[in-house]
């Protein structure tokens, strides 16, 4: 099936990561893997995961260039077809990371309210960036959905955006806004039936 949406595992075992991601195997575009289930499972889990689907890794890079660029690569040699690295560290991160993923994601502006303290100001900027580097696409919030239409005129590049649901995003409001792909964890997770969830939301396309 056709569907625009990333699953956020964000569990903490390899088991039930597993289960949740063979359960909506072919109802997702990918799944996205971070620190709750690395931290506490090791790198193994993305080759794991890999052998069900297509595997976007965020630890959100945020390091100096060289040191990010190590860890993209290690990411990558774990089966890991896209990360996302932190744009506001700057041009030279995103430079080295982009040498080593296949598919690179970088983080334009968060869903969260503490984004307003430092990101909002510097947004666009980070959109250029990522466009003249090459990245394959940005994340920008759906839960403020009209930075979504300004950052993907600004980079012309893919949106992909978290904030759908527990954060009080709407997946329809995001995808009208010019998301590409919705970056969905806790409501589709945590439902009785991820499955059915996933239709449910696909079906207000
Ligand atoms: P839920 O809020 O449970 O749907 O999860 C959202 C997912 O998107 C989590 O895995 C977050 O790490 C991720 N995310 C955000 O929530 N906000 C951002 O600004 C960026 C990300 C991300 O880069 O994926």
């Amino acid at each position: 099936m056709d569907s625009n949406i990333i699953l956020a595992l964000d569990v903490e075992e390899t088991d039930r990561a597993l289960r949740i991601a063979e359960e909506v195997r072919g109802y997702v575009s990918a799944y996205k893997v971070g620190y709750p289930l690395i931290l506490s499972e090791g790198a193994g889990v993305i080759d794991r995961v890999s052998k069900i689907g297509e595997v976007i890794v965020d630890i959100k890079i945020a390091d100096i260039p060289e040191v990010s660029k190590s860890i993209a690569k290690t990411l990558t040699s774990h089966g890991a077809s896209g990360i996302i690295v932190q744009g506001f560290v700057g041009r030279d991160v995103v430079k080295e990371v982009r040498k080593v993923a296949e598919s690179l994601y970088v983080v334009a502006e968060m869903s969260h309210p503490g984004n307003a303290d430092f990101i909002t100001g510097q947004s666009e900027k980070i959109a250029i960036i990522a466009k003249e580097e090459g990245a394959d696409g940005i994340v920008a919030p759906a839960t403020h959905p009209e930075r979504i239409k300004v950052l993907k005129r600004i980079s012309g590049l893919k949106v992909l955006s978290p904030g759908v649901g527990a954060q009080g995003g709407s997946y329809k409001e995001a995808l009208d806004s010019g998301a590409d792909y919705l970056i969905i964890g806790r409501s589709i997770i945590l439902s009785p039936d991820p499955k059915q969830k996933i239709k449910e939301l696909l079906s207000q396309r």
